[in-house]
């Protein structure tokens, strides 16, 4: 593979000069927000809503991006340009940047900005074409009092445990449940399940992250006269739903075979998943940010 620029602190660099410092709170810490955006035929999809949702979440820890939104926007363009990708997967980090080896963010000068344009590894065709196998993570999602799930933080350990739990579990993702027992979302992935034709999602309020994609569901829902709403959910719901599916960036729509092997609806991909994949796709092909 062609070695990859990588866009740091306002200047590309080749992939092996592009370093941080150990001294990056980023590193230290998890001090930092990113966002993971993907980039279809040459247009970025939905860009203006992951930095909006990027200042959003750098606002919730006190960071100040060093940068405009339309500064942004160009640095996150000029990066597919540089690696002359026309498809592909956007990795944006802004971290709380060099300071001290003590706690206090305010010894940090000045945020790091990266963004590393690469092709994106997809899951396997067959998670597609059977769904998933969902298991429930032991791990609890974090208090929103605690770390809220809402902000997209470079601290992802509550996620990256809930995932371990999945591979150890020989699958590929874990339904995650708040402190209260109410369906949050999946490691990487919000949750939607559909009942007599309706569609319903947790509330953010539940542990979930604002995904763009579950945004972009919910406006095709409407589009198509599916009714859809935000409800807490429980195990109970997911494992009896006629339809259950995952959205992501980088999942895109996602079928649900099981919930801690109940089948899910007949095990198969549902009708309702296939529309909505089906008018995803045609978004997706159709609009976006040109790079
Ligand atoms: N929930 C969580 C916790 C996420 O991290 C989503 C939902 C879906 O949101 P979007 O906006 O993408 O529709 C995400 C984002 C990975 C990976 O490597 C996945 C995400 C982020 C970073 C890495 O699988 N998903």
């Amino acid at each position: 593979m062609l070695c990859m620029k990588i866009y740091l602190d306002g200047q590309f660099v080749d992939e092996q000069d592009a370093k941080v410092s150990v001294f990056d709170h980023g590193l230290l810490y998890g001090d930092g927000v990113f966002e993971g955006i993907r980039l279809y035929h040459g247009r970025i999809f939905r860009l203006d809503a992951h930095i909006d949702r990027l200042f959003a979440s750098a606002k919730a820890i006190m960071l100040e991006i060093p940068m405009s939104k339309p500064e942004l926007v160009a640095a996150c363009c000029s990066a597919c340009r540089e690696n002359k990708l026309a498809d592909g997967y956007l990795r944006l980090v802004v971290t709380r940047g060099v300071g001290n080896l003590g706690l206090n963010p305010f010894t940090c000068k000045k945020p790091t900005v990266f963004i590393i344009a690469a092709t994106i590894e997809l899951y396997p065709q067959t998670v597609y074409e059977k769904g998933v196998e969902l298991i429930t993570a032991a791990t609890v999602r974090n208090h929103p009092n605690a770390v809220n799930p809402a902000i997209k933080s470079l601290n992802y350990l509550n996620n990256i445990l809930a995932r371990i739990e999945a591979v150890k579990a020989g699958t590929v993702e874990a339904l995650m449940l708040n402190g209260e027992g109410f369906v949050a979302e999946c490691t990487g992935d919000n949750l939607f399940v559909i009942r007599n034709g309706k569609l319903t999602t947790p509330p953010v309020s539940a542990g979930a992250l604002n995904g763009i994609t579950r945004g972009v569901v919910l406006e095709l829902a409407s589009k198509l006269g599916l009714p859809a709403s935000e409800a807490n959910l429980t195990r109970y719901d997911v494992m009896t739903a006629d339809e259950c599916f995952l959205t992501g960036s980088a999942a895109e729509i996602v079928p649900v075979a099981s919930l801690d092997g109940r089948t899910i609806g007949t095990g198969k991909p549902g009708a309702v998943t296939l529309q909505l994949t089906t008018e995803f796709r045609k978004l997706t092909r159709s609009e976006g940010t040109p790079i």
